[in-house]
């Protein structure tokens, strides 16, 4: 392997927001100068939860067309649907083998999805195994840095962790152990100021999001949360919004924005005044190129075709030195 290697996926579990683009997508894009690429959309583990399976094909496409508007760029990286390389859910079974069951018991992404549907015990086997589909998702093409927002370091752990018992019990050094690449703004939380933005729970803006509803949600948003009243000095450090600024508007306006939250006599409008127009000016050309890419059906199914293609080769080859360490006869031809 000439170059490190990076994997990283999301969820179609409905639109891409700001923290998907901030925490992650964002720098992906960034990365594809330096690192050979695998970008994934990872419907199996959309699966793990209850899902509209008529509406599943669609999201995955959308999610294909949001990574590529963002500017992930098909010539450089490779662009792929995880089901489309049943060696994932192979390699899955065989990592199984080597993660312990109390290591799942502790994630806190199960507990926090389990605490949303209500109930532990009714959750599906696949949610609390899910960790173990994403280490195969990255060891399977032996990637050395997975480009995550910090709610994902858990299951990276699991998965180095996984590398590591693979490589002590069949053979040293031959999964590397992926380290974490974060972005400078890793947590974005929601509009409530309560949780993380998420697809699923409604606290969000789309990375998408045409300009009329955008504000209306920026507008409502939640800011400093110790902040209980216009009158009191802001703290930017720990406000949602001026978080957003960091990665978004130009670098010499931070202090301006940061010395007017402090004082009492700048309200928070001003502050998301501006970052709506430095939301606007980078989204603008993400918004431009999605619909161009929806109007080219026949474009997208090639890219992801080509990607498949790239990525099997390479984790079958994976999957056959794994079988062979592990004393696996596998298909026979
Ligand atoms: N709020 C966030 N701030 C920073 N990064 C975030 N990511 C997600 N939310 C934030 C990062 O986006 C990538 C994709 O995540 P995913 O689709 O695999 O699922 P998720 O982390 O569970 O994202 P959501 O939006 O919260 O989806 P749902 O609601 O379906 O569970 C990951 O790199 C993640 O770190």
């Amino acid at each position: 392997m000439t170059r490190k290697r990076i994997l990283s996926g999301m969820q179609p579990t409905g639109e891409l927001h700001l923290g998907n683009y901030l925490g992650a997508l964002k720098n992906w894009v960034n990365l594809q100068a330096e690192y050979d690429c695998f970008f994934c959309i990872v419907d199996q583990h959309a699966i793990t939860v209850p899902y509209d399976q008529k509406a599943l094909p669609k999201l995955v496409d959308d999610m294909a067309i949001s990574y590529l508007a963002a500017g992930i760029d098909p010539s450089r990286a490779t662009v792929f649907v995880q089901s489309a390389v049943p060696e994932h859910t192979e390699l899955a079974w065989y990592l199984a083998t080597v993660t312990q069951y109390g290591e799942l018991g502790r994630m806190t992404q199960f507990k926090d999805k389990t605490e949303q549907a209500g109930s532990e015990s009714g959750a599906s086997a696949a949610l609390f195994t899910y960790p173990v589909l994403m280490a195969a998702d990255i060891l399977v093409y032996k990637a050395t840095h997975v480009p995550v927002g910090d709610d994902q370091t858990q299951h990276l752990e699991l998965a180095r962790n996984a590398a590591q018992r693979f490589n002590s019990r069949f053979k040293k050094g031959f999964f590397p152990e992926p380290a974490g690449l974060y972005s400078p703004t890793p947590r974005i939380m929601g509009l409530d100021g309560l949780k993380k933005m998420s697809k699923s729970i409604g606290n969000h803006i789309a990375m998408l999001e045409e300009p009329k509803p955008l504000w209306k949600k920026l507008s409502g948003a939640y800011t400093d949360p110790q902040r209980t009243t216009q009158d009191e000095p802001g703290r930017p450090e720990l406000c949602n919004l001026y978080r957003m600024h960091t990665a978004l508007t130009p670098a010499e306006r931070l202090p301006v924005i940061a010395e007017q939250c402090r004082s009492a006599s700048f309200g928070c409008g001003h502050c998301k005044r501006e970052l709506e127009t430095s939301l606007n000016a980078e989204l603008e050309p993400v918004r431009a190129r999605a619909k161009e890419l929806r109007a080219n059906p026949e474009r997208l199914r090639q890219i992801l075709g080509d990607g498949a293609a790239t990525a099997r080769a390479v984790a079958f080859e994976t999957l056959r030195e794994v079988r062979e360490l592990m004393g696996i006869r596998g298909p026979t031809r």
